[in-house]
């Protein structure tokens, strides 16, 4: 199997009260997990097998091939999503990021108020994700297993807004789990490492 299942980066009980650990027996044990296994039915003996999943992604979009690249997407936000969110997040972002974003947004409180629009406004399932461009931060949702990578942007950030990420623990409450997220959750460091790795590669 070319594609494994990661660990979490913490116990499924590291984000309670917020996320539970029964959410997360679901949502990485069940759901990030059928993502991988169908994308290694899907794979086995295709070109596809032995490419890094983000080549996987780029090339399954190029060519149409939507099982393929429904199921790619999904195991790399899956595991992006995981590192997004972190039991020593929550704050505010430092260094160059934190300029960056004071740049685009004014300041945190209106960073915060664009990404809860934009994961408000995801009709449906999908995404919402902070991004590096040419020029700077943007902040754009993606539905269903759409990534922002096929666009040629830099995720730094994300949240899933499937009814299955939350449902749980919030019910139809989404705007209270994104609150939990950008109040608790978000994990800055790991965002400031993708804008910096970004940049270098810039
Ligand atoms: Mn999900």
């Amino acid at each position: 199997m070319p594609f494994d299942l990661p660990d979490l980066p913490y116990p499924a009980t590291a984000l309670e009260p917020h996320i539970s650990a029964e959410t997360f027996g679901f949502h990485h044990g069940k759901h990030h997990k059928a993502y991988v296994d169908k994308l290694n039915a899907a794979v086995a003996g295709t070109d596809y097998e032995n490419q890094p999943l983000d080549a996987v992604i780029m090339a399954s979009h190029e060519a149409g091939d939507t099982a393929v690249f429904n199921n790619a997407a999904q195991a790399w936000n899956h595991t992006f999503l995981w590192h997004s969110m972190s039991p020593e997040g929550g704050g505010a972002p430092s260094g160059a990021l934190a300029d960056a974003i004071n740049e685009r947004f004014g300041d945190l409180a209106g960073f915060r108020e664009a990404f809860k629009n934009a994961a408000m406004g995801q009709f449906g399932s999908g995404w919402a994700w902070l991004v590096q461009t040419g020029e700077g931060l943007e902040i754009v949702s993606t539905g269903n297993a759409d990534s922002p990578l096929t666009s040629g942007l830099v995720p730094l950030l994300t949240l899933d807004v499937w009814e299955h990420a939350y449902y749980l623990d919030f019910q139809n409450r989404r705007d209270a789990y994104i609150d939990a997220f950008l109040d608790s959750m978000v994990n800055w460091a790991f965002a400031a490492s993708n804008y910096d790795a970004g940049r270098a590669a810039a």
